[in-house]
């Protein structure tokens, strides 16, 4: 009796089963190995996934400037932005946070993650790509080209284009640098 009450429901749980894997894989158009096989191949690394649109750098007579754009992670996978480095400065990720009352930004150690099919903007006032003993100004209209790394260690060269920005030269100064 009791062997009877348990198989003859999930008999029909099988059969339920069957009948709903058969119409996912119609819906899928394909056979299963092709599907499987179709996802390993779109795992793409964090660089080949991420794109960086409104790329720019602010234009300095000074030794310090910073990178700016949104980084667009086309991937279902989050992406993490652990370092990067330019051929005319020290390069840091920053991060600007309220500190005793007054702005300041600093290192962030774990780096940008740039959300699975989302978004991070580094912007003034925000996250940015710090640059740091630059030995030349940057004037706009001039291409600064940084190197993006990735955690899986991939990476990604962007071009930023250099214009005046007057807002936000407050966080650019070296009293300002925090704890770094
Ligand atoms: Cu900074």
């Amino acid at each position: 009796m009791r062997k009877t009450n348990t198989t003859f429901p999930a008999r029909a749980a099988a059969a339920s089963a069957a009948l709903l894997s058969a119409g996912l894989l119609a819906a899928c158009g394909g056979e299963a190995p092709e599907t499987d096989q179709a996802a390993e191949a779109a795992e793409p690394s964090a660089a080949a996934s991420v794109t960086v649109t409104d790329a720019w750098v602010k234009a300095t007579e000074e030794d310090m400037s910073a990178v700016f754009g949104v980084l667009e992670n086309a991937s279902g996978t989050e992406a993490h932005l652990v370092a990067a480095e330019s051929d005319l400065a020290m390069t840091e990720l920053h991060e600007v946070v309220e500190s005793d009352g007054s702005t300041v930004m600093r290192e962030v150690p774990d780096g940008f993650t740039v959300p699975a099919e989302g978004s991070h903007e580094l912007a003034p006032g925000g996250d940015h790509i710090m640059l740091m003993g630059l030995g030349a100004p940057i004037v706009a209209g001039d291409e600064v080209t940084v190197t993006l790394e990735f955690e899986d260690g991939s990476e990604l060269e962007l071009t930023a284009v250099a214009k005046d920005f007057e807002g936000g030269d407050e966080e650019y100064r070296p009293g300002d640098m925090g704890d770094m």
